[in-house]
């Protein structure tokens, strides 16, 4: 489906915000090292395209990923980085904040989370905060195959459970076997093809 991508530009500063274009996006948030850029590469079949890393709080800056000149996906710097300084957590929380808030381009953002692990008080602010500004959120359980498939619906509901999500969707996801990869391609088709 997707055959031409580019990283067409990134933001550290809030002062750039201005720079991005009247484009459709489609945003990818959660704690660092949850697997934003590796589900990214597995969407546009690209290795490594968008860099990903076994140090977490690498990328800094918000990536975007030009989709055949239509959409882009939008890599953003994970939270919950636990050696940041206090500085670099409030420039991330401004930059975030101002680029969710102030662009009426978003169709749709998932929130990443890791199906190993209970969601922690960052997953939830975060989680409540996009809901609080009616986002269509949908939230991928990731690195499915980390854990035994009897497994799967047990940490599913927790996650349904700690977000207090009703209705949204939670798709469990993994980057090595692909799992779910052409079901969340349909979700954005969906998206993208529908008017604004
Ligand atoms: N086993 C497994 N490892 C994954 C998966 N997704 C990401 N990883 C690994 O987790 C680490 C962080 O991934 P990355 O995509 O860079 O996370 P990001 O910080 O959220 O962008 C890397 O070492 C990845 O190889 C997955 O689905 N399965
Ligand atoms: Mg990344």
């Amino acid at each position: 489906m997707i055959k031409k991508v580019h990283l067409e530009f990134t933001i550290g500063d809030f002062n750039q915000l201005d720079q991005i274009k009247k484009m459709r996006q489609i945003v990818f948030v959660g704690k660092s090292n949850v697997g934003k850029s590796s589900l990214i590469n597995t969407l546009m079949n690209k290795k490594n395209l968008a860099h990903t890393s076994n140090s977490p709080g690498k990328t800094q800056t918000i990536n975007f990923y030009n989709i055949e000149e239509k959409f882009y996906f939008v890599d953003l710097p994970g939270y919950g980085y636990a050696c940041a300084s206090k500085k670099k957590i409030s420039d991330w929380g401004k930059l975030i904040e101002k680029y969710l808030t102030q662009n009426k381009f978003i169709d749709l953002i998932f929130l990443l989370i890791d199906i190993r692990h209970t969601p922690g008080e960052n997953d939830k602010l975060m989680c409540d905060w996009l809901k609080f500004y009616k986002f269509d959120l949908i939230v991928i359980a990731t690195k499915l195959d980390k854990i035994k498939t009897s497994q799967t619906e047990k940490n599913i509901q927790t996650i349904r459970e700690k977000l207090d999500l009703e209705k949204e969707i939670i798709l469990p996801f993994s980057s090595k076997t692909k799992f779910n990869r052409d079901k969340i391609l349909d979700l954005i088709k969906q998206k993208i093809s529908s008017e604004k």
